[in-house]
């Protein structure tokens, strides 16, 4: 089966570097450590890393992250040659580029709520992981395709969703990733070039803008979001001004409020 995967992504791929090395298994704990131990081998830019199943895979935080199989969780080795001010970009770039490969191929809208979840409507659908270590960072992707929702443990059920859930059938896994690879790597070398056509591309599926959010973690606030800076933060319009937010999580309030 993953010798079918692997042939069947690789068959028509038009990527340069993105998943022209290409390394799938059955089963890992995470494609992110698989890749960073690829990484630490020598492993050239663009190398990308895909499982059937994860088991021991994570979000941020270290919060556990689900994925069976019929998901599609895929890493890619990087080498930004970018300012280290703009590594942060670098999860954004991933976000715009699955976004954008999910819209290629299912059809539907995809929306990204602040810093890096892919929404469909108010579910998510997959999120990103990227994670640095010295020169190399990973950049960790997961979207739930092919997943029956019954997969999912009942708490998950209510904010969490999946393609097959949406379209009522499966999608092919292999077409999804080469997407991926081919409109993750686009939007990477954009990057380098003119970052803020990458945001705009962010800014366009913006779920949060505009929006009523209430933000958790390292600092507690409530506001109007107002959409992100050029360094990838949150800006949020609380009673006392604008605050720039670089990390945390942030929950969509129910009521709608328009921008001034
Ligand atoms: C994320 O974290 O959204 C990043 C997820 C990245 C996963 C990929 S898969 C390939 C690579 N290998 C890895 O080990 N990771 C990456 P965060 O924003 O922290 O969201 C985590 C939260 O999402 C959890 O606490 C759950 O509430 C929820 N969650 C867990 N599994 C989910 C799933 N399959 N679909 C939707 N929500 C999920």
């Amino acid at each position: 089966m993953r010798e079918d995967l692997a042939s069947a992504i690789k068959a028509g791929l038009r990527s340069h570097r993105f998943g022209q090395r290409l390394h799938v298994y059955p089963q890992v704990g995470s494609t992110n450590d698989e890749a960073a131990t690829l990484a630490a081998q020598g492993a050239a830019e663009g190398t990308a890393v895909l499982a059937v199943e994860q088991t021991g895979a994570r979000g941020r935080r270290q919060r556990a992250w689900l994925s069976p199989a019929g998901g599609l969780w895929l890493s890619v080795v990087l080498r930004p040659a970018l300012p280290a001010d703009q590594w942060p970009l670098v999860g954004f770039a991933a976000g715009v580029g699955a976004a954008g490969a999910v819209e290629e191929i299912a059809h539907v809208r995809v929306g990204l709520k602040w810093p890096n979840d892919l929404m469909l409507g108010e579910q998510k659908l997959g999120g990103v992981l990227t994670e640095s270590r010295g020169p190399v960072v990973i950049a960790g992707i997961g979207v739930n395709a092919n997943i029956a929702l019954d997969h999912f443990p009942p708490d998950l059920r209510p904010i969490a969703t999946s393609l097959l859930n949406v379209l009522k059938h499966p999608v092919d896994l292999a077409a999804l990733a080469r997407a991926l690879l081919e409109q993750f790597e686009r939007v990477y070398d954009l990057l380098a070039l003119h970052a803020e056509d990458v945001l705009a591309g962010w800014r366009e599926r913006d779920l949060t803008r505009g929006r009523q959010v209430r933000l958790s973690g390292a600092q507690e606030l409530e506001g109007v979001a107002e959409g992100v800076d050029r360094t990838g933060a949150l800006l949020v319009r609380t009673g006392t001004g604008i605050r720039r937010i670089v990390a945390g999580e942030v929950s969509l309030r129910s009521v709608s409020v328009q921008p001034p």
